[in-house]
């Protein structure tokens, strides 16, 4: 609940502002719900209205998409790009091209970034973008088009210096060559640093595609060890989503030792007892687009089931939400309680409902915010801006080294605030802290801007 008053007024305000922005206001909520324990410590935020400046972003652009399908019809979706804030750094986010996509998500995705991009502790704003076309089913000439005909908009907005986007859900390397091809087109300059998760023959940083599941287990490792006297060898883990970020962090949690039993999409999940095969599901997904379901029929053994909630009734020590915003709630989080979890670590970006928040630190889980825990992706994207700048790049273990001792820090960042917070552990509460402290103090030093 949020008590204080200051505080209570802006998020009543947000409210009425925006009534129809649901996942907006829940994310509000949450870092508005941490915040109360420091914002007493400092009345000149109040006086310079700078938590009203915080929930207000800085430009949100909207923009009409049209390309051509394969049988010649016209078809016409919703671009979006929403820069967020630009205290810290030029914006910097992901672009979701998901029929779920709405101003409410995307200013969610983008409120979030400036927190997670601030925990990074590299010099980037928060944004975040995308478009409501969805990429399933759509030949490569389909997705090409629509690509280059978002960016023949969106190039206007963006530049090393203004905003640089990336990927997220549904945009991937194949995505973001089409973009960076036509940006490259219109402004007709090589600015390897406009876009990130470029390929790795046009200025892309290697470890970029691995770099948020990576991350992940990066930071759940940290976790582990310090809050639980433990690790992923021996534990049972549940990964869902079967994205870059399930992928990777399937991969990794395997490497330290555990053992990943369930994965899934958005139709279904399988279950392997025995472990899942990370080749094959890399096959399944990056080179055929097939579903899920597939894996069953080709893995003797393995379970597939209709319907994606089963996954989080399955037995498991550690579960690593890595596929979309409120996929777990409280009726999940029971299940996995019952079944004896540990932890939760969240890879995707608020996938779990606050009622599911609230019941995992009830019930004394070790949780990790996503902002924190997935903050690996967008540090490795701030890396290969580095790269594109100083015209060089770095070998995977430099830049993986680099991931690891980022998200260490991030643990550190967080783990500390929670103490200061008098909260020791809570890293919900650390990370928002932490995060919003910098951006904060950089709003002020800036004026009213
Ligand atoms: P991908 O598009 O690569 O994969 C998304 C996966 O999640 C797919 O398996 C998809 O299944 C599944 N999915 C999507 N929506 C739902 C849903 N409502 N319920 C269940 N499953 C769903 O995306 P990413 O892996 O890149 O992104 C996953 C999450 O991680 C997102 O929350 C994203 O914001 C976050 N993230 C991504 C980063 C990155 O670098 N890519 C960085 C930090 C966070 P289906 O095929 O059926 O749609
Ligand atoms: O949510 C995220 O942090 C991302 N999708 C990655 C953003 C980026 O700029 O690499």
């Amino acid at each position: 609940m949020i008590t204080n008053e200051y505080l209570k007024r802006v998020y009543d305000s947000v409210e009425k502002r925006d009534p129809d922005q649901p996942e907006f206001l829940q994310a509000v909520r949450e870092v508005f719900e941490s915040l109360q324990l420091v914002v007493d410590k400092h009345p000149e935020w109040e006086k310079n209205a700078i938590i009203e400046r915080f929930v207000e972003p800085e430009r949100v652009i909207t923009f009409r998409v049209p390309w051509v399908d394969d049988n010649g019809k016209v078809q016409v979706n919703r671009g979006y790009r929403v820069q967020f804030n630009s205290a810290i750094g030029p914006y910097k986010g992901g672009l979701r091209f998901h029929p779920s996509v709405n101003l409410s998500v995307i200013k969610f995705l983008g409120f979030e970034q400036i927190l997670k991009n601030s925990l990074t502790t590299l010099p980037m704003g928060g944004g975040k973008g995308g478009s409501d076309f969805d990429p399933k089913g759509k030949s490569d000439a389909e997705v090409m088009r629509f690509c280059q005909s978002f960016m023949t908009e969106l190039y206007r907005h963006i530049g090393q210096f203004t905003d640089t986007p990336a990927g997220d859900i549904g945009v991937g390397a194949r995505e973001v060559g089409y973009m960076f091809g036509q940006y490259k087109k219109i402004v007709d300059r090589f600015e390897g640093g406009v876009i990130t998760g470029k390929g790795l023959t046009f200025g892309g940083s290697l470890a970029r595609t691995q770099a948020t599941g990576y991350g992940l287990c990066y930071y759940a490792a940290e976790a582990l060890s310090h809050l639980a006297n433990t690790s992923f060898e021996g534990k049972k883990v549940i990964v869902s989503g079967a994205g870059n970020v399930a992928q990777y962090a399937a991969e990794k949690c395997t490497q330290l030792g555990g053992t990943v039993i369930a994965m899934c999409d958005s139709n279904g999940y399988i279950y392997d007892p025995d472990g899942v095969d990370l080749k094959k599901v890399m096959d399944i997904k990056q080179k055929r687009r097939a579903r899920i379901s597939v894996y069953a029929d080709e893995v003797p053994g393995s379970e597939y089931h209709e319907g994606r909630k089963g996954i989080w009734t399955l037995k498991c020590d550690i579960a690593m939400p890595c596929a979309s915003q409120n996929e777990m709630d409280a009726d999940d989080v029971q299940h996995l309680i019952d079944n004896g979890c540990m932890a939760v670590f969240e890879g995707a970006n608020m996938p779990l409902t606050p009622e599911a928040i609230e019941k995992v630190l009830g019930n004394g889980l070790l949780y990790s915010p996503g902002k924190a825990s997935n903050a690996g992706g967008v540090a490795t994207s701030g890396l290969e801006m580095s790269q594109n700048s100083i015209r060089m790049s770095w070998s995977f273990e430099e830049v993986d080294e680099k991931l690891q001792g980022i998200m260490k820090n991030i643990f550190k960042a967080c783990y500390d605030a929670s103490v200061e917070c008098g909260e020791p552990g809570n890293l919900m509460l650390g990370a928002n802290v932490a995060g919003f402290l910098k951006v904060a103090d950089a709003m002020m030093a800036q004026g009213i801007v």
